[in-house]
């Protein structure tokens, strides 16, 4: 339990007193049948990192939130997944183990870069099915990296914003157990807003007359992931905005609110050209991609791997290893 109060627990801003708990938000919203078992995995995949191996969790694809119990209908976040998966490559190419909590059928690392099956995949004289032969060399290369790094990622998929926010709150703790070894790269789109169960009709809303939905507001899970869940961790949440004017204003509020360690602010519509990363330092570092053979996400995970170094060794010097 953080030492913030129950009652100054959202504070920041008088918007967001109505704001619950989110201890009541977990109590309220049932974990993933699965979940036990997902995080004893994760516990051990964590454990099994060698004294000079890194893990990140990378969080990716966007938030389903349900408008019925028996759920037809739902609400989504932007995210297509493309940040996230890209950016496991490049974390899993530098060396680091990767917690890929991504949302079910979002775009997947490796099998990103190979088209449908359908297209790549034909009936050799009618018996045998064979890979075309303008595809082979790219799919070799895919797969030889693919099996190089797989033992090297544990992939947890979610799909409503419930799961997502348990399996957050589950890997950080394991995550904290290996200190300033451990990073947070938070590019999943995370709802804002949710209709608590008590409020949510158990069938399908009918359409005989206009709805009226109530959202709620989802508490802020940065607070307790700084302070209680993953305290240890370098912790880099995204910012999504669509307002030019606004976006990098809210990643210094943000920053301010929840002291974490970085904040990428991007824009929808320029996200893969153009990223700023605002440290908690005050450091502000524009990335600007100009060459269309690379992917922002490399410039991206080189940056943040350089300021994980550092926060490594400031940690190192205040509590050197026995
Ligand atoms: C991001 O801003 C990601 O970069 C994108 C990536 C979702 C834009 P794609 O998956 O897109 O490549 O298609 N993620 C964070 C979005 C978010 O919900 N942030 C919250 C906010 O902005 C704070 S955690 O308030």
């Amino acid at each position: 339990m953080s030492d913030f109060g129950k009652g100054a627990d959202n504070a920041g801003g008088s918007s967001e007193e109505n704001i619950k708990h989110w201890d009541d938000f977990y109590n309220e919203v049932p974990a993933p049948a699965n979940y036990a078992e997902i995080i004893s995995g994760v516990r051990k995949f964590i454990g099994d990192a060698k004294l000079e191996e890194r893990v990140v969790v990378v969080t990716s694809g966007g938030t389903m939130v349900p408008l019925e119990q028996l759920t037809v209908r739902f609400v989504d976040n932007f995210s297509s997944g493309s940040r996230g998966a890209a950016s496991t490559e490049y974390f899993l190419e530098e060396g680091y183990k990767v917690v890929f909590l991504n949302r079910q059928k979002s775009i997947q690392p490796y099998a990103r870069h190979i088209s449908s099956v359908l297209d790549v995949l034909e009936l050799d004289g009618g018996a045998n099915v064979t890979v075309k032969s303008c595809h082979a060399s790219k799919i070799q290369t895919v797969l030889e990296r693919y099996e190089k790094y797989k033992t090297s990622c544990f992939a947890i998929t979610y799909e409503s914003l419930g799961d997502y926010l348990w399996f957050l709150k589950g890997v950080s703790t394991e995550l904290n157990s290996i200190g300033a070894r451990g990073m947070l790269y938070l590019a999943a789109a995370v709802s804002d807003f949710y209709i608590p169960k008590n409020d949510m009709p158990e069938h399908k809303i009918q359409s005989d007359r206009r709805p009226e939905i109530t959202f709620s507001l989802v508490p802020k899970m940065l607070r307790p992931l700084v302070k209680d869940w993953a305290p240890e961790a370098y912790i880099i949440s995204f910012k999504l905005e669509t307002d030019p004017n606004i976006l990098l204003q809210k990643a210094e509020k943000a920053l301010k609110l929840y002291q974490h360690n970085m904040v990428i602010a991007n824009m929808l519509t320029t996200r893969k050209k153009t990223v700023t990363a605002v440290e908690r330092t005050g450091e502000v570092m524009k990335i600007d991609n100009d060459d269309e053979d690379k992917e922002i996400e490399s410039l991206i995970v080189n940056l943040v791997k350089e300021k994980h170094s550092k926060y490594i060794q400031e940690n190192l010097t205040k509590s050197p290893l026995p």
